[in-house]
């Protein structure tokens, strides 16, 4: 895989397009990449034309096509090793908090959307209370060998909770403990960095995104 190809939504505001591509790069990658404007008329054509899922991110190898944050991120780690923990228990748990963060959290992902630019303290209502709440527990698991990310070091679990960190930050959620040092380390991963730093130069404002 010399290099991939990755459609992404608007960077300030697609969390799914940003884990797709934080996987691109956890498995050594820097994806060519281009944008289909979320907030433009006519957006829902060329997600058609782009995407089989008539989502982004959409990641493209070749003349293969891998629709889906996870899929690209399960086809990524199958290719390049390392990027789930080694230990079979610490994996089988990276496992089920990545895919309790793809299916889960409805009310957390409604109420506090994705907006890097944004800064607006909220107080969840309780159904979102909960979920950050569960969010938390999970952040706070015991400290892994290795490093500071959940596993110890970045694996694919921690692309999927970056874009909730952001979150977290935007919307004033308040954080303690290992969770709260958890959030700085995915708020400052320097692919995170990049990617925010991409985002800053990009003008398409969506209102409530
Ligand atoms: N579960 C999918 C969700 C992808 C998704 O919903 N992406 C949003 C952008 S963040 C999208 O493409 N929305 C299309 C639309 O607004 O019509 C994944 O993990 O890739």
């Amino acid at each position: 895989m010399a290099t991939v190809h990755l459609t992404i939504g608007n960077r300030r505001y697609s969390s799914w397009s940003l884990r797709g591509w934080l996987a691109i790069r956890l498995a050594g990658l820097e994806p060519d990449t281009d944008v289909i404007w979320l907030d433009e008329p006519g957006y829902k054509e060329r997600l058609a034309a782009a995407s089989p899922g008539r989502t982004v991110p959409v990641l493209r190898d070749g003349d293969l096509v891998v629709w889906d944050s996870l899929a690209i991120a399960l086809y990524l780690a199958e290719r390049h090793p390392g990027l789930w923990p080694a230990d079979p228990r610490l994996r089988a748990e990276a496992y089920a908090v990545t895919a309790e963060m793809h299916s889960g959290f409805p009310a957390m992902r409604a109420a506090l959307p994705m907006d890097l630019s944004c800064s607006d303290p909220r107080v969840p209502e309780p159904a979102v209370a909960a979920e950050v709440a569960r969010i938390a527990a999970i952040w706070s698991r015991p400290e892994a060998a290795g490093g500071p990310f959940l596993f110890g070091a970045p694996s694919l679990a921690d692309c999927a909770f970056a874009p909730v960190a952001s979150r977290f930050r935007s919307y004033g959620v308040p954080l303690d403990g290992r969770a709260a040092a958890y959030a700085e380390t995915l708020l400052s991963w320097p692919p995170f960095l990049d990617w925010e730093t991409a985002a800053a130069l990009e003008t398409h404002v969506i209102e409530n995104p």
